[in-house]
């Protein structure tokens, strides 16, 4: 039997090369977002390539009871999760303390910290009553280093990074691994939505030097999703070689 994952955020960037991966390795899917034309095309577009099945669910982690009504809807064939991706996040605006906007501080912390937990705490029991399976959070390295105007982003990826920690210890008796994946630059629709749609500025983000692509993260992800039973990888900081760390990057002329 396929063994299934379920992706969240599977629309675009890293969570889409999540899907496109582990189809490719013949598990089957559950893509999640809340662009349903982009869930349709992914799912046709991965069926016709790959040997696989694909189920789509559309919701905003954002609303709790979206989110708990969309879980249990899974059918009963779909229900047997091996490994969860919570993924889905982003940042909006890049500002100092004092002028942010609070709506988007609002937004990042309601999706990239409550819903992370809402999403695991609906899947949980499934996990809990297989006595198996693997979350694997996508943080960032902007949850181990803060920066310059990089204010409550960060401290939403330091939850992450604090909460993959405490799954960790909580879920280890019942033979749940849990995994943090911390990448620096990747080139994804990330920016464009951080910038709010100013593409110059978006662009900028990734000039004069060669940041990740999603395939770099989700091929990590992957292998981390398949190593034997008794081994976990803990967390993966991973940047493009030309990113030191969250500031320090060494640029082309
Ligand atoms: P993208 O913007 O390309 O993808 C973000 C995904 O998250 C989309 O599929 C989007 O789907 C989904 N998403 C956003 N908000 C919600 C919501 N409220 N409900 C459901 N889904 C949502 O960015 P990335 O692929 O780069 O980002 C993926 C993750 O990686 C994020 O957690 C991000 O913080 C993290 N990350 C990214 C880095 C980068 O440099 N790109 C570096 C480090 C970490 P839809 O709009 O359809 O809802
Ligand atoms: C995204 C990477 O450096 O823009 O998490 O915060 S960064």
């Amino acid at each position: 039997m396929k063994k299934i994952v379920l992706i969240t955020g599977a629309t675009s960037g890293i969570g889409k090369a999540c899907a496109e991966k582990f189809a490719s390795e013949e598990f089957n899917i559950i893509i999640t977002g809340r662009r349903k034309e982009k869930l349709e095309s992914l799912k046709n577009f991965i069926e016709t390539k790959n040997n696989v099945q694909v189920y789509s669910l559309c919701f905003d982690v954002q609303n709790k009871d979206a989110v708990v009504e969309s879980i249990n809807s899974i059918p009963e064939e779909w229900k047997n999760i091996d490994i969860l991706i919570n993924n889905a996040g982003l940042a909006l605006g890049r500002d100092n303390f004092e002028t942010a906007s609070m709506e988007d501080w609002e937004t990042m912390i309601q999706t990239n910290v409550n819903g992370l937990l809402y999403v695991t705490k609906a899947i949980l029991p499934i996990l809990i009553q297989n006595k198996k399976g693997h979350i694997i959070n996508v943080g960032s390295i902007a949850g181990k280093e803060v920066y310059e105007n990089g204010n409550v982003y960060c401290a939403s990826k330091f939850a992450v990074d604090a909460i993959s920690k405490s799954m960790r210890i909580d879920l280890l008796k019942y033979g749940i691994k849990v995994t943090a994946i911390h990448p620096g630059a990747v080139e994804t629709e990330f920016s464009l939505v951080r910038f709010k749609g100013d593409d110059i500025k978006a662009a900028a983000a990734y000039q004069g030097y060669e940041p990740l692509r999603p395939e770099d993260i989700s091929a990590s992800i992957f292998y981390a999703a398949n190593l034997p039973e008794h081994v976990c990888i803990n967390e993966l900081t991973i940047t493009c070689t030309q990113q030191a760390n969250a500031t320090y990057f060494y640029k082309n002329n």
